[in-house]
């Protein structure tokens, strides 16, 4: 896969993208990522990206101009279509099933802005897939695009390398981990359940599927419904 990700913060987003998993998997060839700052589109001297609204109010407007050069360059340099992507607080809510969705593509443009807003005509011109992570205020889409870069890209082929396959992970069977302990036995006076060193491994695998159960319906009951998880169906 190639992603593209277009940001005014590029230093930002570029060292996640070359660290832990995300950059292993850059190494491993299972994908390629390219950070382009959209200020290098921007004209005149003051290499402006963003203006005041039309019509009066608070905040700057990211202009059409220098994005959609951005994007037309970017584009050009891959014979691959790409699905575009804006992060916005006004998108589709990000879910494992749209994780899936994407790691299917075979090239991804990740748009991240950093304004109080787009000007609308690069969503009627772009007509990109609009996405939100949740229901918070963050200051800008930078920590979105990583958000969504790294679900993506730890389901690609190869990406986790030896270790578990992420369909065995946690949101993948609809429920939430269950308790893990390690060294040593005791920790002060907190005792390992016995089941966990009998050596049992069907008990151990009953144990760990019933605490699951329990600790889910417990704390994300929204969850036994489980149209969040997994690959669409
Ligand atoms: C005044 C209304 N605000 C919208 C809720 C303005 C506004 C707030 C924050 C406009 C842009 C932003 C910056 N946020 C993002 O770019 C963003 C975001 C987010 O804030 N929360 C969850 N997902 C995302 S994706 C991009």
């Amino acid at each position: 896969m190639r992603i593209d990700v277009l940001t005014l913060f590029p230093e930002v987003m570029t060292p996640f993208f070359t660290s832990s998993i995300v950059g292993r998997a850059q190494t491993a060839g299972v994908v390629e990522i390219r950070c382009t700052n959209i200020r290098d589109f921007a004209k005149g001297v003051h290499q402006k990206v963003d203006d005041r609204p039309f019509g009066g109010g608070p905040g700057m407007v990211m202009m059409c101009g220098p994005l959609f050069d951005a994007v037309e360059a970017v584009e050009a340099s891959d014979s691959r279509p790409a699905t575009r992507i804006l992060l916005t607080p006004q998108g589709e809510r990000f879910t494992q099933s749209l994780a899936h969705e994407l790691a299917g593509q075979s090239r991804l443009l990740v748009i991240c802005g950093h304004y109080e807003g787009f000007d609308e005509r690069i969503r009627l011109g772009l007509k990109p897939r609009e996405i939100s992570i949740g229901d918070y205020v963050l200051s800008g889409g930078e920590v979105a695009g990583m958000v969504v870069v790294d679900a993506v890209v730890r389901l690609l082929p190869g990406a986790l390398g030896d270790e578990a396959s992420p369909l065995e992970e946690s949101f993948s069977d609809g429920l939430l981990e269950y308790p893990q302990y390690t060294r040593p036995r005791e920790f002060r006076g907190l005792q390992v359940p016995e089941v966990l060193l009998s050596g049992n491994h069907a008990q151990i695998e009953q144990w760990r599927q019933a605490e699951a159960i329990r600790r889910t319906q417990e704390r994300r009951p929204d969850l036994m419904k489980p149209e969040d998880s997994g690959p669409a169906r």
